[in-house]
């Protein structure tokens, strides 16, 4: 099976070139597949893997807008919808200046399988565009938002691909590509993207659900050590929307976070990070994290240009970008006591940095799992917009709880079912996979 396995790799490397990112991603799932082939040579009779790595269909079109001077410009923008066995593709968007096919495609094929893992009837896809938000007016970024949805809305809807939020676009990026989606179609389709503001079709939880999910399943495989966040040091990676919420839970559950960063440099605040200012600088005035060090004064310090991994921590929560953290980040937190990391971002680490934390016996769970609850939430969302209907605070965080709870142990529980427990890795991989690939034969070759 190992020989099957490593002919389509070969493959799928082949045929996608240069796109480093995806072939990490796909290296890292198929790694875990053996034995599930061993034991269902059906998914190799259908050709599942070969079809699995290939995207339903890819999207790649001009954006082009006018800035605050009068100058056009031109951005890349792209959405890949990967696979929709299960359900309508589902994924957001990036606005990040790295973003090309490579990036879309590493993050629609990992959401393919998170997005199994909700157990919500959603498929995977995943789109953006290589536009720089830094440093550009709310009424550029409009623009761009409206020209970007001018092609993309012939693409998707409530049935067909449902796009969200991801790096560089939050609710105020989700309102302006609705309103140019609506007003396109001259239809109030709800249900067409989530993330949406609770005041027209939002769901309350979906800002918060990512960082508490990757809370959520962290206290939870804790737990597995008798272990939980009360009094625990955590470090944090990045400030937006995934890092401030995940800060938010780790101290609503007693951890004492420390320090968090963004793609300039990092800040320590050994009194814990103060949520009501780093909200201030980084959400309201949208100024970098350097700025949360000066107005905490001498309590806080800065460090630019470095990561955030060279602070000492036992619990360690990702939730910045793509490889963010290398082999030796890794083993420098290990030596400073690291017992748990749960990725809130997609594919944080390095290959050989979770070999490491592994064979030095980590808790550490994959975003696949750990940041699934953005996704699920978002698929809440897509439930009460077709039900007309809008849940409580309350119910909607339960209902995101029981969701974490269940993908974690479904995990833990495949993975003991595989001969490995505590691998977390091992779990997320085939159970994720194991549900699309029976779809994907159920529904025939298509
Ligand atoms: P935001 O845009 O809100 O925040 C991104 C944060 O990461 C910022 O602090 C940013 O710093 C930092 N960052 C971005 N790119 C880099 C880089 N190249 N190097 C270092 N730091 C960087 O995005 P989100 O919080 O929504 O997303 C964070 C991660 O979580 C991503 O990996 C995303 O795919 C993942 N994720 C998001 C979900 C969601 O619901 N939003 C769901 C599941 C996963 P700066 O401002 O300086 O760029
Ligand atoms: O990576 C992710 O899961 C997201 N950015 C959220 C996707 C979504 O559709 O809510």
């Amino acid at each position: 099976m190992q020989v099957q396995l490593e002919r389509v790799l070969e493959q799928v490397l082949a045929r996608n070139p240069g796109e480093r990112e995806f072939h990490q991603a796909v290296t890292e799932v198929f790694e875990s597949l053996g034995p599930v082939l061993e034991r269902n040579p059906q998914y190799v009779d259908a050709a599942v893997l070969e079809r699995l790595c290939e995207p339903e269909r890819q999207i790649i079109f001009r954006v082009p807008w006018v800035d605050d001077h009068g100058q056009v410009r031109i951005n890349r923008g792209f959405r890949v919808e990967f696979n929709s066995a299960l359900g309508p593709y589902k994924g957001g968007l990036r606005f990040h200046p790295s973003v090309y096919l490579g990036i879309v495609k590493f993050l629609g094929f990992e959401q393919v399988f998170k997005n199994s893992l909700t157990g919500m009837p959603i498929g995977g896809g995943k789109g953006g565009s290589d536009f720089d938000p830094r440093g550009r007016s709310a009424g550029e970024v409009m623009r761009f938002c409206q020209s970007f949805m001018t092609e993309l809305y012939r693409h998707i809807g409530e049935y067909t691909d449902v796009p969200a939020g991801d790096i560089g676009v939050g609710g105020r990026e989700i309102g302006w590509l609705f309103g140019q989606y609506k007003r396109i179609t001259n239809r109030y389709e709800s249900g067409v993207i989530t993330g949406k503001g609770v005041t027209w079709g939002g769901s309350l939880v979906r800002t918060e659900a990512t960082g508490y999910g990757t809370v959520l399943f962290a206290e939870r495989m804790l737990a597995t050590r008798g272990l939980s966040f009360d009094g625990m040091r955590v470090a944090v990676s990045g400030s937006g929307n995934v890092a401030i919420h995940a800060i938010e839970k780790a101290q609503a559950l007693g951890g004492h976070v420390v320090a968090c960063s963004d793609s300039l440099g990092y800040v320590v605040d050994e009194a814990g990070i103060d949520l009501e200012v780093l909200r201030q600088v980084r959400e309201v005035e949208r100024l970098p994290v350097a700025e949360y060090a000066t107005r905490r004064g001498g309590g806080a310090h800065y460090v630019p240009s470095a990561r955030v991994w060279q602070v000492d921590a036992q619990v360690a929560l990702p939730c910045a970008t793509q490889n963010e953290l290398d082999e030796t980040d890794a083993k420098r937190l290990v030596e400073s006591g690291l017992l748990a990391l749960a990725e809130g971002a997609n594919m944080p680490l390095t290959p050989e940095a979770v070999a490491l934390l592994q064979s030095a016996g980590v808790l550490y769970a994959p975003g696949k799992a750990a940041n699934a609850g953005g996704v699920a939430t978002s698929a809440l969302e897509m439930q009460q917009n077709a039900s007309r209907d809008a849940w409580s605070f309350e119910h909607t965080e339960e209902r995101l709880a029981g969701i974490m709870a269940r993908i974690h142990d479904n995990c833990a529980e495949t993975a003991e079912e595989y001969g490995d427990p505590g691998n977390y890795v091992l779990g997320a991989n085939i159970t994720g996979f194991t549900k699309v690939a029976d779809a994907m034969l159920a529904l025939g070759v298509v």
